[in-house]
């Protein structure tokens, strides 16, 4: 079981949340990653996203998710079941799927869905720069980005695969994750009741440290690789 945060993508150029260099502009996403923030200023909030996904638009996958290519290749080979490996990313930016990784599940969306505020309909929209900030659908209404944004439910499906892939894992990789976001972050936590082992893949501390087996500390591009 394979859990995934922004620090993966970071080597490939896309900006984490948390940290140095974080925010945008001036806000943290506790601030713009909500419906109450979009509510109050949608073209503030399309503006975030517009410029990520021109950043997401140009960046490439990294020796780190191209790691977890090879891993998953691996533990399908080696247990002849492909359910056998899941790989579970926080991450909106699809870098795991352009790398070549089969199953992914996204518990926080995609940035290049959108969804409609007014009817519903979602769809995909690869347009960058967006010609209309705010974009908005047929129907006359706001869209937003088919994104999971805070005291927003996760997906279920995904999110119940991958809580029956933390009670059956036998090893639980954290990687290039700050760990602070529920309920993402607790299914590390889910895992180690089950009789995971644990190892965390970051850059800096973060609160699953105290409780795992293996702390590596570093890029992922560089220590994903040798520890394959
Ligand atoms: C490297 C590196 C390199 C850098 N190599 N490492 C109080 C306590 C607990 C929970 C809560 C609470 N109050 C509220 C909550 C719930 C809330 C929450 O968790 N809040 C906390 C922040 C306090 N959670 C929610 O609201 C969630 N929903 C929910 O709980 O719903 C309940 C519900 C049920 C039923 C009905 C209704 C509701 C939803 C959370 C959604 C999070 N959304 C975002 C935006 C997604 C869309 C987008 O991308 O725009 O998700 S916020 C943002 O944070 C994004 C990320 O996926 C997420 C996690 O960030 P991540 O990936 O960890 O990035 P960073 O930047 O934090 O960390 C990067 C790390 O990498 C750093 O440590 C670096 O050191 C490291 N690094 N380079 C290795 N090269
Ligand atoms: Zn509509």
């Amino acid at each position: 079981m394979v859990l995934t945060g922004a620090g993966i993508s970071a080597e490939s150029g896309v900006p984490t949340f948390r940290g140095p260099g974080g925010f945008w502009r001036s806000y943290s996403p506790e601030r713009l990653a909500t419906a109450e923030a979009f509510g109050q200023n949608p073209r503030l909030v399309w503006e975030w996203y517009d410029w990520r996904r021109s950043i997401v638009r140009k960046a490439e996958p990294n020796a780190g998710h191209r790691a977890l290519v090879e891993l998953e290749r691996q533990k399908t080979d080696e247990f002849r079941e492909p359910s056998r490996f899941t790989l579970v990313t926080q991450n909106v930016d699809g870098l795991h799927d352009r790398a070549g990784s089969r199953n992914v599940l996204k518990l926080h969306g995609d940035i290049w869905q959108v969804r409609c505020v007014g009817c519903g309909a979602e769809e995909r929209n690869e347009q960058v720069p967006l010609e209309e900030l705010p974009p908005h659908c047929s129907c006359g209404a706001l869209l937003r980005p088919a994104v999971v944004w805070f005291g927003e439910p996760l997906p279920a499906a995904a999110w119940q695969r991958a809580v029956e892939a933390s009670e059956q894992a036998q090893l639980f990789l954290v990687i290039g994750t700050s760990a602070v976001v529920y309920p993402a972050a607790g299914l590390a936590e889910v895992g180690r009741e089950a009789g995971a082992r644990l190892a965390v893949v970051n850059a800096e501390p973060t609160p699953l440290d105290a409780t795992a087996d293996w702390v590596l500390r570093g890029q992922a591009g560089e220590l994903l690789p040798r520890l394959l």
